[in-house]
């Protein structure tokens, strides 16, 4: 009997999970239904050192093997287990093998300025033709750039670098790779030759020999090693690349019926985007900040890289910290009752990337706008939600100019769906419906690529199939629409005034 469950690390900027995927047969022996089961949360907390913003990797690795060893006891037998991650992040690994260094945090402020420099030493245009990813600021590509400036000793003694998802595998496997969506989000891949820049990498002074061929969602890594089965008491269960950008993971899991589709993957980062079959390199993709990610099953992601609810999240640590915690569920509560269509902000706006103090920063961006910041946390949390949705709609409405399509809803996936608010305010300020769910989208995409490379399915289509069958969807349908168009109008008229000033 072939064993049909698997186990799944979803690593999210604020938390970590791990879930067994348990393929059910149908009377026929075929893929019937996805049971998922979670094991293993835990928190995912930066460290500060020094000046530097740092992930506490040995905690996240600690926490993985703790995942794989309450697996089976448990109970479950997983055959195999996969991770997904965040994009961008990476350690190096110097020539004994070891982690040369802490991992930076993408918010880290080694970048600031990045952006700019690295476009004037290589040129901006070319930079995006090439990648065809916005210049978001935490990018790799800016990482290393950041640290070739300061001279970083780390660079020297570099002998490979390893994205976050490749670097948990190596220490698991002992096995070297790089999974092809993480390359893609470094800005130092060539999408359209589909090979390392190495051109670029000769020009910023970053080492080609420390990045290694990628290699394609699906790809078996190799078995756990001896030394950590000892430790974990476990079988040497098999480690696999999925699509190991948990925003690629969660698009796999899209419940989608049309094609095409725009979803957004809704978390601390809010990712809007499309299914491609191919970059779209125009200079208009460039000029509305739309990157070119790539997907599992030889996809490319058209997509927007929108704050999120980061925002919200940074507001509930800060009134936590002060003492007047409030849960997300009490918040929304407030935010409902609060008045409507009164303040906005830009969620864009990079003084929103890492402020340190959230409600001052959106106060202060209300202050330079000439609108009142609002007077309470219900408020401030429903401009927080009502600029999100309103920018979802304008970033809907630049994809189908860049794609030519017309979208007859949205389709919304990841954690951020809890929040119910924001799905309804989505769909209000769209006009257009929004189908919510499955909360877990991550840690499924990353179910079904496994269950693909050990063929429990036999491809995409029958793993999207196997997502309907298996959770609930729920449908939001507008409201209010002469309100929350005359609401985008205004809200457009402040964009422009506002972005042209920052
Ligand atoms: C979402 C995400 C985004 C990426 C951001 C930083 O979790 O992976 O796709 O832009 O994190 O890496």
């Amino acid at each position: 009997k072939q064993n049909s469950s698997v186990l799944a690390f979803d690593l999210g900027a604020s938390s970590g999970r791990a879930l067994i995927g348990k393929v059910i047969p149908d009377e026929n022996g075929r893929a019937g239904r996805l049971e998922i089961t979670e094991i293993h949360r835990f928190p995912n907390i930066p460290v500060q050192m020094g000046n530097h913003l740092h992930w506490n990797f040995t905690s996240l690795l600690q926490d993985v093997k703790s995942g794989i060893r309450k697996a089976f006891q448990n109970g479950f037998h997983p055959q195999s287990y996969g991770i997904d991650t965040w994009g961008v992040d990476f350690g190096l690994i110097d020539r004994n093998g070891a982690l040369a260094g802490t991992p930076f945090h993408y918010r880290d402020r080694q970048t600031e300025g990045m952006v700019e420099q690295t476009c004037e030493q290589v040129g901006k245009e070319r930079l995006f033709a090439e990648s065809g990813l916005e210049f978001m600021p935490f990018n790799t590509i800016y990482q290393l750039n950041a640290m070739v400036k300061s001279n970083s000793p780390l660079l020297e003694i570099a002998d490979t670098l390893l994205l976050t998802p490749d670097l948990l595998h190596y220490f698991l496997t002992g096995r070297k790779v790089c999974e092809f969506t993480m390359a893609t989000t470094t800005q130092l891949y060539q999408v359209q030759d589909r090979e390392w820049n190495v051109k670029l990498m000769e020009e910023l002074g970053i080492r080609k020999s420390m990045f290694l061929d990628p290699v394609n969602p699906g790809t078996v890594i190799g078995p756990l090693t001896s030394e950590v089965c000892i430790e974990l008491d476990t079988p040497a269960i098999t480690g696999i690349a999925v699509a190991s950008h948990d925003t690629e993971s969660a698009v796999v899991a899209v419940p989608a019926d049309a094609e095409p589709f725009a979803y957004l993957v809704c978390g601390t980062w809010s990712l809007l985007g499309t299914e491609l079959t191919a970059p779209l390199l125009s200079r208009e993709v460039m000029e509305l900040e739309f990157s070119n990610e790539g997907g599992a099953y030889d996809t490319f992601q058209l997509l927007k890289n929108i704050m999120g609810l980061w925002i919200l999240q940074e507001c509930k640590r800060q009134w936590d910290a002060e003492g007047e915690s409030c849960s997300f569920a009490e918040l929304v509560k407030l935010a409902e009752q609060a008045p409507a269509y009164t303040v906005w902000i830009d969620p864009d706006d990079l003084r929103f990337m890492n402020p340190g103090n959230m409600t001052a920063a959106i106060a202060e961006y209300c202050r330079q706008t000439g609108q009142c910041m609002p007077e309470d946390k219900g408020g401030i949390v429903r401009c927080i939600l009502e600029s999100l949705a309103l920018r979802y709609r304008e970033v809907v409405e630049r994809m189908e100019r860049l794609t030519g399509h017309t979208y007859s809803g949205l389709h919304m996936v990841g954690g951020g769906i809890q929040n119910r608010l924001l799905c309804q305010l989505t769909s209000n300020a769209l006009g257009r419906p929004v189908w919510a769910g499955p909360v877990e989208a991550s840690a499924i995409g990353n179910m079904l690529v496994q269950l693909t490379a050990n063929g429990i399915i036999s491809s995409r289509a029958e793993g999207v199939e196997l997502v309907k069958r298996s959770f609930p969807i729920h449908v939001y349908q507008p409201e209010d629409a002469d309100a929350w168009n005359a609401a985008y109008d205004k809200y457009r008229e402040l964009m422009m005034v506002t972005r042209s000033k920052t």
